[in-house]
């Protein structure tokens, strides 16, 4: 399943998923002469008893049947972590991060019969790869997320972008839909809209050989009613591509949007004009039976226990999601924080050659590929990197400005663990903090938050709405004593409700997310003097199965709302 509804109706889009050949390989063997295995497609590597614990390079194979002859573009939402891909030998598309979704190029003229799609992973970790390395989660290896492959005619919709508006009492939205042209002539095109019961005809316009050109319009939709975290109201979005005034469309896609409003005032955010508490998750994509690679079913089972625990929204830390997860979210009413691929740089790390081009060039691929999802309301960047430095804030400076340029509809920030030394809160919308009182310090939760306040505002956060981006602690499933010592479940839901406490009494902060949603495994080796006992960090409040520890009820308390006055 690549999306949660029906993307196309003309374009002809079929998942390759099952078993691919698989072969690991040498550094210096590009191709394996035999293939020994056969991996399942979305799948990690790890999940194989031969590859428990691999890191270095694999080559998956699949044969494609082709009945007519045809255009075929390959889309793969996530291969962990780079990938080179090769078509009946010839490379066709090459992608770095395991988190965002690319596109190969159109291979043209494919005549019937059968082809061969190879794709090289590598999941090493080594100087080139700034985002994938050592860290406190696990980078997996594999092609983790699903692949598509299209049938699509050489002048194709490549992609829209949706931004919804409330004017004159009525919902509307700005419509972008950008056409590519492969072919190897100028072509004249034009785009129908149909949303919400509105239709609307995009201007024609010519593309040329090997461009692209944004359509835009406006479009009214009076009978639309608003998405909402209580009301997620969507609405499908299509767009029918007409080309050289043909009378019928040679292409499509299909969107999912909603409409609705993010704004901040007075401190506080707004979805809708109306102000909200964000309560919820920092939750990770893993799962010790699958890895990265989540199944529709378990991304579902991880929706409803957060639901449960009365959340209304999730971070995705470290690095966007699986789109299915977003699409999820939409459907749910859950507000999302989607944050880019990137924790705890250390300035050199992020001086770097080619780290910012990584960071940036995964902000475009998250904005843009997940631009229509009205759950997101908030673009973060940079988890607790080097805004303390001059010379960091360059950095965040220039990751923020390609944001706002490509997006300027939702909220910026980051989340910061340099308390009053952060240099940079005068350049995004929201101050969020990562501290962990009662964990890595013995400090009281509302004297440090009350401080953290007071960071915020005289280091250029003045005014802005703030946000408790991480707190909690250890606690081993099953470890409970009455001593209530560091790493028992009793201790661990101490944590949680001392800091929940505080929070909730504090009118200045506008949202709260837990470190973190479930237990998640980490690379073994991190070469921090303390490493990950179990190698895993254990501050969720699931373990990695999932099954609740005492300070699910805690949160579930708080969150719900009987014990504290956070409203939403
Ligand atoms: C940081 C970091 C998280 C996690 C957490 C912890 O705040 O952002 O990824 O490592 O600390 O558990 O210590």
């Amino acid at each position: 399943m690549l999306r949660l509804f029906t993307t196309n109706q003309i374009r002809k889009v079929t998942e390759i998923e099952g078993d691919w050949d698989f072969s690991p390989v040498q550094p210096e063997e590009p191709i394996p002469q035999a293939y020994s295995y056969r991996l399942p497609v979305p799948g990690c590597w790890e999940m194989h008893p031969a590859f428990r614990t691999y890191r270095g390079k694999g080559v998956y194979r699949r044969f494609i049947e082709i009945a007519e002859p045809a255009s075929l573009r390959f889309n793969f939402k996530g291969i962990s972590h780079t990938a080179v891909i090769l078509f009946d030998g010839v490379e066709v598309g090459s992608h770095y991060n395991a988190y965002t979704p690319f596109h190969t190029r159109v291979i043209h003229d494919v005549i019937p019969g059968r082809h061969e799609l190879i794709v090289l992973v590598d999941n090493s970790f080594h100087e080139e790869s700034k985002l994938h390395f050592a860290n406190d989660y696990f980078t997996y290896g594999g092609m983790i997320r699903p692949v598509g492959m299209e049938i699509i005619s050489p002048i194709y919709i490549e992609r829209i972008q949706f931004t919804p508006y409330w004017r004159d009492s009525i919902w509307g939205g700005e419509v972008v839909v950008h056409v590519a042209n492969s072919s190897g002539a100028v072509a004249s095109v034009s785009v129908a809209i149909n949303l919400a019961g509105a239709l609307m005809e995009l201007q024609e316009c010519s593309v040329v050989a090997g461009a692209t050109v944004a359509v835009r319009g406006r479009i009214a939709c009076p009978d639309a009613k608003p998405w909402s975290h209580e009301s997620p109201h969507l609405y499908l979005l299509d767009a029918k591509l007409y080309v050289d005034g043909a009378a019928d469309p040679s292409d499509d896609l299909i969107e999912r949007v909603g409409f609705r409003t993010v704004t901040t005032n007075s401190g506080r955010i707004q979805i809708n004009g109306e102000d909200i508490v964000l309560k919820g998750f920092n939750r990770h994509e893993d799962h010790p039976m699958v890895g990265a690679a989540f199944p529709y079913s378990l991304m579902v089972q991880d929706m409803e226990l957060m639901i449960e625990a009365g959340s209304n929204a999730v971070r995705t830390s470290h690095y966007p999601n699986d789109e299915r997860f977003l699409d999820l979210c939409d459907e749910r009413g859950i507000l999302v924080w989607e944050e880019n691929h990137a924790r705890g740089f250390q300035l050199d790390h992020m001086l770097s050659p080619g780290c910012q081009e990584q960071c940036l060039a995964c902000n475009e691929e998250m904005v843009l590929s997940h631009y229509n999802h009205p759950s997101i309301i908030i673009w973060g960047i940079l988890n607790e990197c080097a805004s303390d430095t001059p010379e960091g804030r360059e950095l965040y400076k220039e990751q923020l400005t390609q944001i706002r340029h490509l997006d300027n509809s939702r909220l910026l920030t980051y989340a910061t663990h340099h308390r009053e030394k952060d240099l940079c809160l005068d350049l995004v919308d929201i101050v969020s903090y990562n501290l962990y009182p009662g964990w890595y310090t013995n400090e009281d939760p509302s004297t440090l938050c009350d401080q953290a306040r007071g960071w915020a505002d005289q280091g250029g956060g003045l005014g802005k709405p703030m946000i408790m981006s991480e707190f909690g602690g250890d606690g081993y499933y099953g470890l409970r004593d009455a001593t209530r010592v560091r790493g028992t479940e009793e201790r661990q839901a101490d944590i949680i409700e001392s800091n929940l406490a505080a929070y909730a009494q504090k009118s200045y902060i506008n949202g709260m997310f837990i470190w973190q949603f479930s237990d998640c495994r980490v690379v073994e080796d991190t070469g921090w003097l303390l490493s990950r006992a179990g190698t895993q960090n254990s501050k969720g409040i699931v373990d990695r199965y999932r099954r609740p520890k005492m300070a699910f009820e805690v949160v579930k308390k708080y969150f719900r709302g009987s014990h504290s006055s956070i409203s939403v």
